[in-house]
């Protein structure tokens, strides 16, 4: 017996890609786990008796030989069928769409990095020439719709677009595929917005004006973020904060968005114990009431200066040679310092770097005495100017696999910014998984 399976939490690219299975494979099985997000929840209860899903209860998993697992790659998300977890016999295929977390041993796989694991499934099915339903083509639609926010988010590739022209091709529905993908803003966030808008004020913290509103609401609301963003660009400041008040469980919801990398809301929701990325934060805080909430987010973004410019960041003074140093004086500085290469300067001017791969150059021993001007690097060295910022630096450093950099004004070397200096303004940059 064959089954097809995706993860728990079944969302449309994983109904799409587990229906994609059964039109790929035409004797397997499709399971899904009992967990399944809401919205694919209305749409297989109008739809169901199309797909003849099982439930993993009406799986005999003694008889499964072959398993098709798609949108996931991890035993983790894959509860439902925990008795075949261990079955050292078994055919395992996977398809899916993250490249990084491959757990699964797969005897066959076809996992590379698209917006959704629909669009490598939908290529497969165009080169098989099968045939879809319209049903199908909208329910593909959705899958690479909802994992790439109607093609919006960065993870979507050309393979997602060329897809959904294909499955527009065999009549996919947009109005039906519009009224299960749950609109994000609905009458409900209309009115928190609405309500924010008349409370809204300006204040100026650091160079920045920020709005910090209060709401209370009434249980739980999804969605707030795209409220607050809607309302940082309506009332125009560099970052807005929601602070919403649920009475009856008395918590609030801080909801950050911001349009500047100088106001980091990751960090800065970090510090009331919660977590996100430069442009997008959130933390939940019990206990404290809503004035006393936003008395802290605003020590918070007082405290929180983002080095913004890389005089800021890099190290100075330098330690540089000059380019008639001998090699030997070279060599012991590297060795004292710990570093891996220097920067050569003659007159504040940067001509040139030695590292210690430089030192296989030397062909005879007394060259060691010979000045680092015969020995150095003066060919596209990598440098940076000093009003660049430290996300290009980083970029830098990450393209040239470089240790440092040096920072250049007005044609003299002013600095050198490195990977720890970079790492240090990016450890609050690092984005909080869990959010
Ligand atoms: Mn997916």
């Amino acid at each position: 017996m064959k089954i097809i399976t995706s993860h728990k939490g079944t969302d449309f690219d994983g109904l799409a890609s587990v229906v994609a299975g059964t039109v790929l494979y035409p004797d397997a099985v499709p399971v899904l786990s009992k967990t399944i997000n809401p919205n694919v929840k209305n749409f297989l209860a109008l739809h169901k008796e199309l797909f003849q899903i099982k439930s993993p209860q009406e799986i005999d998993f003694n008889l499964v030989q072959q398993l098709i697992i798609v949108d996931t790659n991890s035993w983790s998300r894959l509860d439902h069928i925990e008795p075949l977890r261990n079955r050292t016999d078994l055919d395992i295929f996977v398809w899916d769409h993250h490249p990084g977390d491959c757990e699964i041993a797969a005897t066959w796989k076809c996992v590379r990095e698209t917006g959704a694991t629909i669009t490598l499934m939908t290529e497969q099915i165009r080169e098989q020439g099968k045939k879809l339903t319209p049903v199908q083509a909208t329910l593909f639609l959705a899958g690479i719709y909802e994992d790439t926010g109607g093609l919006f988010f960065p993870s979507t590739t050309a393979a997602d677009a060329y897809a959904a022209g294909y499955l527009l091709e065999q009549n996919a529905d947009l109005i039906v595929l519009n009224s299960f993908l749950k609109p994000a803003y609905n009458a409900e966030q209309k009115n928190i917005l609405f309500e924010m808008l008349k409370s809204a004020e300006r204040i100026k913290i650091n160079q920045h004006t920020i709005s910090c509103n209060i709401l209370e609401v009434e249980g739980h609301v999804g969605n707030l973020s795209i409220v607050v963003n809607m309302y940082r660009e309506i009332v125009n400041v560099n970052a807005a904060f929601g602070i919403f008040f649920e009475k009856n469980r008395k918590v609030c919801i801080v909801i950050g968005r911001s349009n500047t990398d100088e106001l980091n809301m990751g960090s800065i929701l970090r510090g009331l114990g919660g977590g996100g990325h430069p442009g997008a934060g959130s933390a939940m805080i019990k206990s404290l009431e809503p004035g006393e909430v936003r008395a802290m987010l605003i020590e918070q973004i007082r405290k929180d200066h983002q080095p913004s410019s890389l005089q800021e960041l890099m190290t100075y003074p330098i330690v540089s040679v000059s380019s008639d140093t001998s090699m030997k004086k070279v060599a012991m500085i590297l060795r004292e310092k710990g570093f891996s290469g220097l920067p050569v300067v003659d007159d504040k001017k940067l001509v040139g770097i030695i590292s210690r791969r430089d030192f296989r150059k030397l062909k005879r021993e007394n060259q060691i005495d010979s000045p680092v001007k015969a020995f150095m690097s003066r060919d596209q060295i990598i440098t940076i100017a000093s009003g660049k910022s430290p996300a290009e630096a980083a970029n830098l450093i990450v393209k040239h696999d470089i240790g440092r950099i040096p920072v250049i004004e007005n044609e003299e070397i002013i600095g050198i910014i490195t990977r720890t200096d970079v790492m240090r303004y990016f450890y609050n940059l690092v984005p909080d998984k869990g959010l």
